[in-house]
């Protein structure tokens, strides 16, 4: 716990840099229409601001440096996630019928340790925080249990940091893959998340304070549910009570995601219930 600390920014931002180039695929296939379109409208968008605001070259050239500093500091994950990724996920899910999700952020890692159901994440000896029993069902619309279904979990810890981000934390530390019983149902032991503050000290903590702004999340525990024959649903889950619930610095929070958090009776752990109602692929 000792040598757990924020790290830098650029530090943060090299790992969402590389995550994504090693996990995704890049220019996958769109028309030239599509392009000039899609090019087309966010260039015109721009130039719209510029007369309309009667933008001066100072105010030009700052963002012409700013725009640099991103790339350097390797936060454009986290710049298009905070700011641009809710509405690609709205239009992405909103022809789904089952539960809602919400984006999935630059913080994500494929193929976290797996164990069935009851399970404990990967976690420290004596992991501080709150700790949380979280659980629930997972099933189709209909509400039938779904065979071989699995969550994907991971969150910050009380400190608001995220293995494999964070330098000084386990590599693995409250990420895991649970395997669902047959019924659907699982079972996760891990500690309450504290909330989460975006990098202060890169490029888009610059533009927050530039701009007066906060750089909080609230507290909140990243999810991919997942079954044969359906839909994956990537949501966050949030605490009743934070403050940050109505001020999200990346515009993630649903009322569809708030937990009903329980105090257990020996007063140091709580409880909480979520179930997922997956879409037909
Ligand atoms: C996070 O933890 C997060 O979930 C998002 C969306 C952006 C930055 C950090
Ligand atoms: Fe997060």
């Amino acid at each position: 716990v000792a040598s757990e600390s924020a790290g830098t920014a650029a530090e943060a931002g090299a790992e969402a840099t590389a995550r994504f180039r090693a996990n995704k695929t890049i220019g996958a296939a769109s028309s030239q229409e599509r392009v000039a379109r899609l090019a087309g409208r966010v260039i015109k968008a721009i130039n719209d601001a510029v007369f309309e605001e009667q933008v001066t070259y100072d105010e030009y050239n700052a963002l012409k440096s700013w725009l640099i500093r991103v790339g350097e500091d390797g936060e454009w994950p986290l710049f298009l996630d905070v700011w641009v990724e809710h509405s690609v996920e709205e239009v992405a899910n909103s022809s789904r019928h089952g539960s809602k999700g919400t984006i999935e952020g630059p913080y994500y890692v494929p193929n976290s340790p797996a164990r069935n159901t009851p399970a404990s994440l990967p976690m420290r000896e004596s992991e501080p925080g709150t700790p949380l029993l979280f659980q629930g069902q997972i099933t189709g619309l209909s509400g039938a249990p779904i065979q071989d279904a699995k969550v994907e979990i991971w969150h910050a810890d009380d400190l608001g940091f995220y293995s494999q981000f964070a330098p000084g934390l386990p590599e693995w530390n409250l990420r895991g893959t649970v395997l669902a019983d047959a019924e659907g149902r699982f079972q996760i032991n891990t500690v309450q998340p504290a909330p989460y503050q975006i990098p202060t000290d890169g490029a888009c903590g610059q533009l927050i304070a530039a701009a007066g702004w906060h750089a909080w999340r609230p507290a909140h525990i990243h999810l991919k549910v997942s079954a044969p024959g359906y839909q994956m649903i990537t949501s966050q889950l949030y605490f009743p009570g934070d403050p940050h619930n109505t001020d999200d610095i990346a515009s993630a929070v649903k009322p569809e995601l708030m937990l009903d958090v329980r105090e257990q009776e020996d007063g140091q752990s709580r409880v909480t219930t979520y179930d997922f109602r997956l879409d037909p692929e």
